[in-house]
């Protein structure tokens, strides 16, 4: 396989690790923890890995390594693509093979369908080698299967048994370290001798708490994501006669567009979780954005940029009972929706069912956005948000208000919109340094905490504001994030996600200078690619998120 020059160069790129993960180490366990809500119900659901103690990992004397037996150990990538999966993967294997050099490492194929189908294939050092600070999933795949039923969980156990396998590892989101954590309590419970261990992982950074300063993959993904949008501001501060709608990933939460504005400060940045708090209508929105515009047509700026969270559509009240009931309608009608021919038929028949309030929401839609809303569900019956134009849907409705206000003589502007949707572009971008060595830090804690017996753990690396060597390595016990949540109308044990907060320092950024950004000429930044090489403020710089988190900036 040919590769560009960066490519080779990455290859040999040796990631930053804190120092307790250098040499010999050893745990330190904390006081027993509680879950973040619901203490009482979840620890009945968890009875063997509830109250677990936070772990951290710190240096120790050479003589005091201890020997370990020989270990096989199973790997699972699961969900959307990360940068820095790969060197998770890596990490673990590195740690793994300096326990013990006999030591094996699988990796199941195709995210967790392949622990319950049994497909695998044993990661050696040269396939290793060439996956080493790339991004992708590929080097073993990744997939969406759930693993939640105990048909899955025994599938598992007679796969492993088979291989030898006395751990398993979980990279992946919420969803999955929730699986992770049900998993290691069934088979503490059936005695089965595996270990289970949580990797941090999504663009999309909803996986964060009090212990998890963020998930993988966000850091590069809205690097990359930042460098499209600067780009884009200095081209329609060039030639000053766009509006760019730009839509970014993130499923529910709004952390990527929020991220991505403190990057660039683009005139506008909706963000979801302030429309939802607002109680805010779609016509509030695109008034809002209206406003913005008309503001800047006096002052000859016919230009701009807006940020559109992923999400925003289903964060919307009204938008939101209308998806529920749209969910609920299309799962005991699907069969009639579907043999319905014409489009204009199937809308008829959605409008005569949905209750009064959400079929006037449905008929102001334009059709297309109405048609998106009715396409088909992801395996736990969600709307697929990336599949819904959001960007094109609020051009549209805004190209309408402004239409009506050029006739009343309110605008005399021009309006010229282009739409982006950015997401792929992102999730397997070449890992930034931040991603590499978080990544492979992580890994190599996993390995840690399987040597030392643990399960229900998820691999812990913090203090990440910090350089690298000061970072902080460790374990905590996944049911300390948990809470009971009603999910498919039946109230489940889940990892608290976590949604932009509204009192939250990068949030009271924004807030504190959208007036400024949406008004100013000059205030785009334009952050540039993401730089591997050079000086450590240049490449190695986390995310402003955590750095106002922090208090770092
Ligand atoms: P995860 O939550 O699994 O990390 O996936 C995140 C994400 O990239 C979202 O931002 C996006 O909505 C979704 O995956 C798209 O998934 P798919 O590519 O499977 O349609």
């Amino acid at each position: 396989m040919q590769k560009s020059p960066l490519q080779i160069a990455r290859a040999s790129y040796q990631p930053k690790v804190p120092r307790s993960l250098r040499g010999a180490m050893m745990l330190h366990e904390g006081k027993a923890t509680q879950s973040v809500a619901d203490q009482e119900e979840i620890k009945k659901l968890f009875p063997n890995t509830y109250g677990l103690p936070v772990i951290d990992l710190v240096e120790a004397n050479e003589a005091d390594k201890p020997i370990l037996p020989q270990v096989n150990v199973g790997v699972i990538l699961s969900g959307g693509q990360a940068p820095g999966g790969h060197n998770v993967i890596a990490g673990l294997f590195d740690g793994l093979k300096r326990l013990n050099p006999e030591n094996k490492l699988y990796g199941f194929l195709g995210g967790p369908s392949g622990l319950i189908e049994g497909k695998y294939q044993e990661l050696t050092a040269d396939i290793i080698d060439q996956y080493r600070n790339t991004g992708g999933f590929d080097i073993i795949g990744s997939g969406r299967t759930k693993l939640e039923e105990t048909w899955q969980f025994d599938n598992g156990i007679e796969v492993c048994n088979k291989l030898g396998v006395k751990a398993v590892v979980i990279i992946g989101g919420d969803d999955s370290n929730t699986n992770a954590c049900v998993l290691a309590e069934y088979y503490l419970q059936k005695k089965a001798g595996i270990q289970v261990i949580g990797c941090p992982k999504t663009i999309d950074g909803d996986l964060k708490n009090e212990m998890i300063e963020t998930s993988f993959g966000f850091d590069t993904a809205c690097k990359v994501y930042s460098e499209l949008i600067g780009n884009i501001q200095r081209d329609a501060n060039s030639a000053k006669k766009y509006w760019h709608f730009i839509r970014l990933m993130g499923r529910s939460a709004s952390h990527i567009a929020l991220e991505c504005a403190l990057q660039t400060q683009p005139n506008i940045c909706l963000i979801s979780e302030e429309v939802q708090a607002k109680n805010m209508t779609l016509n509030d929105i695109v008034n809002q954005i209206v406003d913005v515009i008309v503001a800047r047509a006096d002052k000859g700026l016919n230009f701009g940029t807006i940020l559109i969270p992923e999400g925003l559509i289903e964060f919307i009240p009204a938008m939101k009972r209308l998806i529920a009931e749209l969910n609920d309608l299309l799962a005991k009608n699907g069969e009639t929706f579907n043999a319905l021919d014409s489009d204009d038929e199937k809308r008829q028949f959605v409008k005569g069912l949905l209750s009064e309030e959400s079929r006037e929401v449905y008929r102001d839609l334009p059709k297309g956005i109405a048609k998106q809303l009715t396409m088909d569900r992801d395996p736990h019956g969600n709307v697929q948000v990336s599949l819904i134009e959001t960007e094109k849907m609020l051009i549209e409705m805004v190209a309408k208000k402004l239409a009506l206000l050029k006739a009343e003589g309110k605008y005399k502007g021009k309006f010229s919109a282009l739409n982006h949707f950015f997401g792929y572009e992102g999730r397997c971008a070449i890992p930034s340094n931040f991603d590499a060595d978080y990544c492979y830090s992580i890994g190599v804690t996993a390995s840690q905490l399987i040597a030392a017996g643990k399960t229900g753990y998820m691999s812990l690396v913090r203090n990440l504001t910090a350089p690298a060597e000061e970072w902080l390595a460790g374990g905590v016990p996944i049911t300390m994030m948990m809470n009971m949540e009603r999910r498919n109308g039946k109230m489940k044990p889940v990892i608290q996600k976590a949604l932009v907060d509204l009192n939250g320092a990068p949030f009271k950024y924004l807030e504190a200078h959208r007036a400024e950004w949406a008004d100013e000429h000059l205030s785009y930044i334009y952050p540039g690619p993401i730089q591997y090489y050079g000086p450590t403020e240049v490449c190695d710089q986390p995310t402003q998120t955590l750095k106002l988190e922090k208090g770092k900036c």
